[in-house]
C-alpha cells in the first residue's frame, strides 16, 4: 500500500522570491515549484516538482502552424464591438486547457497558460500515468515556439492565491479568461473527507478569486469557464440549456434549470455557476458557462504536430473517463469496466470539439452582464452502448474485446430518461466531429499503441460514494 498524500490544505507557491511576478515566458532553464501545505497537521508534504528528465530529441511532424477543418472566421453575435485578442487559459497545463491553448495560440489569439502543475502532483502521489507520456509545461512551450514561431506566456501558481492571480491579470490584461483550473475528477472527490473539501475549496475559491480579479482590474473581460452536464444530475424531463420557463400557480418565469450534481466535485460546479451568475447582476461581468460533457480522444491539430505536444490520456478509475478508458481496456485485453447496469446516459464529446467550443465562446462574446449558459456536447450515449461501440471497433482491429459489469461505486441512476439541449454552439457554427467508426478505429488504434505503458492495476475502481469517511484514506498501489 502506498501512502496517499492528503490534500486537505490550500497549495501556495513558496512566495519568497514571488517567481509569478513575471510571466515564465519561453524559460530556457527547469523551473522549479514548490507547493506548501498550510495546515502542518495535513499529510500533504513539500513537493518540488522539478523537470529533472533529459530532454528527449523527437522529430517534427510538422514544421508550421496548421489550419483546422473548421477555419471560418466567427462574428460577434452580441452586436458588442468588444473582441478578444489576449487570452489566459487557467488550467492550461491539462488535459483540456493544453489543447485549447494551443488551438487559441494557432488561431492568432495571444495566449498566457497559468498554472500550478497540481494535476501533475496528483498523478505522482496515486501513483498514477498517463497512457502517453508528456513533456514538462516548460518543453511544451519551447516546441510550439521552435515549431510555429509563436509564444504562449506561463505563469505558474494557484489561482487560490488572490495576490498571484491579482498579478496574472495586472501583468497580462486578457480580455477573456477560459477557466479549466479545478480539480476535475467525481472520484477523487469521494476517497475522503479531506479530498472533498480540497475539491470544493479549489474550485469554489478559484473561480471566487477570478470573479473578484475580472471585477477588480479588467471589468471588461470575458470569462468562459467550463461548467459540467452533470451540474443537472438525470431529471426525468428533458435538460433545457441553462434555464427553464416555469408556470407555477398562473405566474411564469425563466429560472436557473435544476441542479441535481452526484458528487463533491459536480456539486463544486454547481456551486461557480451560482456565484457566477450573482456576479453578472451584481457587477454586471460577462460570462459564459460550458456545461461540457465527458471528453473523449486525445489527438487534435496542434498536439499532432509533434510528440511533444502531445496530450495526457488518462486511463485509471480516478481521472479516467469513459470512453478513453474502454479504448485502454480493450487495448490490453482487460474486461470494459460497465459500472452497473449501464444504462447511465450523459452527453459526449470529441476533445477537437472541446477547443472548437471555446474558441466559438470567446469570438461570440457574452454581452455585460449576461450569465450564458451553454450545453457542450454533441452525442449522448449509453455506457453500455459506448462498450458495444468498443468491442465492435475493437473486434475489427482482431482485439478479443469482453464487458463484465463492475458493482456500481458511484450513486447514480443506472436507467434513466435523457434528453438534453445542445443547439446553442451549434447555432454558433460548431460543426461536431462524431463518433464513427473510423474515429473511434483511430482511438483504438492509438491506445494499442502506447498498451505498454498501461498499468492494469490502476483499472479497477477503489473509491465507493457509500464508503467516503473521515479518514485519510490510502489508495492502492
Ligand atoms: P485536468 O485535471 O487535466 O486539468 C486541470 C488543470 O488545472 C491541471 O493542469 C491543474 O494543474 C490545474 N489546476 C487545478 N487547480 C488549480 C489551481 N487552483 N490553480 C491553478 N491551476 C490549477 O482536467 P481537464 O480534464 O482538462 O478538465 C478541465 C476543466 O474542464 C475542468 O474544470 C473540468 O471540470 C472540465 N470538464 C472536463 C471534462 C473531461 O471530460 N475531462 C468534462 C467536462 C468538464
Ligand atoms: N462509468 C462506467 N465505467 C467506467 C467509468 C465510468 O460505467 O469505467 C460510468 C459512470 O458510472 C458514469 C459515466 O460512466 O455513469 C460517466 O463517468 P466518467 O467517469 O466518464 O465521467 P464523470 O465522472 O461524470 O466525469 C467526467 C469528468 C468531469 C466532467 C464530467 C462531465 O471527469 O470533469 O465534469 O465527465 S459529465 O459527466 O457530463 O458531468
Amino acid at each position: 500500500m502506498a501512502q496517499l498524500l492528503s490534500s486537505s490544505c490550500s497549495l501556495t507557491i513558496s512566495s519568497r522570491n514571488k517567481p509569478y511576478l513575471k510571466p515564465l515566458n519561453q524559460c530556457s532553464t527547469p523551473f522549479s515549484v514548490m507547493v506548501g501545505c498550510n495546515n502542518s497537521r495535513s499529510p500533504l508534504r513539500r513537493l518540488s516538482l522539478r523537470d529533472q528528465k533529459p530532454r528527449k530529441s523527437f522529430s517534427a511532424v510538422h514544421a508550421a502552424a496548421v489550419s483546422t477543418s473548421q477555419d471560418t472566421p466567427v462574428q460577434t453575435s452580441s452586436g458588442d464591438p468588444f473582441k478578444a485578442k489576449r487570452v489566459m487559459v487557467f488550467g492550461g497545463d491539462g488535459y483540456c486547457g493544453w489543447a485549447t491553448a494551443l488551438h487559441l495560440s494557432n488561431k492568432g489569439y495571444e495566449v498566457a497558460i497559468v498554472d500550478n502543475l497540481v494535476r501533475r502532483l496528483f498523478d505522482h502521489q496515486l501513483g498514477l500515468d498517463s497512457l502517453t507520456p508528456i513533456s514538462s509545461i516548460q518543453n511544451r512551450l519551447h516546441r510550439w515556439k521552435a515549431l510555429t514561431g509563436k509564444s504562449i506566456e506561463l505563469y505558474i501558481g494557484d489561482i487560490c492565491d488572490f495576490e498571484f492571480l491579482a498579478e496574472t491579470f495586472k501583468s497580462y490584461e486578457p480580455d477573456a479568461v477560459v477557466h479549466f483550473a479545478e480539480q476535475r475528477s467525481a472520484p477523487y472527490s469521494m476517497i475522503d473527507r479531506s479530498r472533498a473539501v480540497y475539491t470544493q475549496q479549489n474550485n469554489v475559491i478559484g473561480t471566487l478569486n477570478v470573479l473578484f480579479a475580472i471585477k477588480e482590474y479588467r471589468e471588461q473581460c470575458h470569462l468562459v469557464k467550463l461548467g459540467t452536464m452533470g451540474e443537472y444530475g438525470t431529471p426525468n424531463i428533458d435538460i433545457e440549456e441553462g434555464y427553464i420557463t416555469i408556470t407555477h400557480n398562473g405566474r411564469t418565469d425563466t429560472l436557473p434549470y435544476p441542479k441535481q450534481a452526484s458528487s463533491f466535485y459536480h456539486l463544486s460546479k454547481v456551486h461557480d455557476s451560482h456565484n457566477i451568475a450573482f456576479t453578472c447582476k451584481a457587477w454586471g461581468i460577462r460570462a459564459t458557462d460550458l456545461n461540457q460533457g465527458v471528453v473523449y480522444g486525445v489527438i487534435t491539430d496542434e498536439t499532432a504536430m509533434h510528440e511533444e505536444l502531445y496530450n495526457r490520456f488518462d486511463y485509471d478509475a480516478i481521472f479516467g473517463t469513459a470512453l478513453n478508458r474502454f479504448c485502454v481496456q480493450a487495448a490490453v485485453g482487460h474486461p470494459l469496466t460497465v459500472y452497473g447496469k449501464g444504462g447511465q446516459t450523459r452527453g459526449f464529446l470529441d476533445i477537437r470539439d472541446t477547443v472548437r467550443c471555446v474558441e466559438l465562446a470567446i469570438a461570440n462574446p457574452a454581452n455585460p452582464g449576461e450569465f450564458r449558459v451553454f450545453n457542450q456536447f454533441t452525442e449522448q450515449f449509453k455506457v453500455s452502448e459506448l462498450a458495444n461501440l468498443v468491442t465492435k471497433a475493437g473486434e475489427k482491429l482482431g482485439l478479443d474485446v469482453k464487458t463484465m459489469s463492475v458493482p456500481n461505486p458511484r450513486v447514480e441512476l443506472e436507467e434513466h430518461y435523457y434528453n438534453c439541449k445542445n443547439t446553442k454552439l451549434i447555432d454558433l457554427g460548431l460543426k461536431p466531429h462524431f463518433l464513427s467508426d473510423s474515429l473511434l478505429d483511430s482511438l483504438l488504434n492509438f491506445t494499442v499503441q502506447y498498451k505498454d505503458r498501461v498499468d492494469t492495476k490502476q483499472i479497477m475502481p477503489g473509491v465507493s460514494w457509500r464508503k467516503v469517511g473521515v479518514k485519510t484514506k490510502t489508495v492502492p498501489a
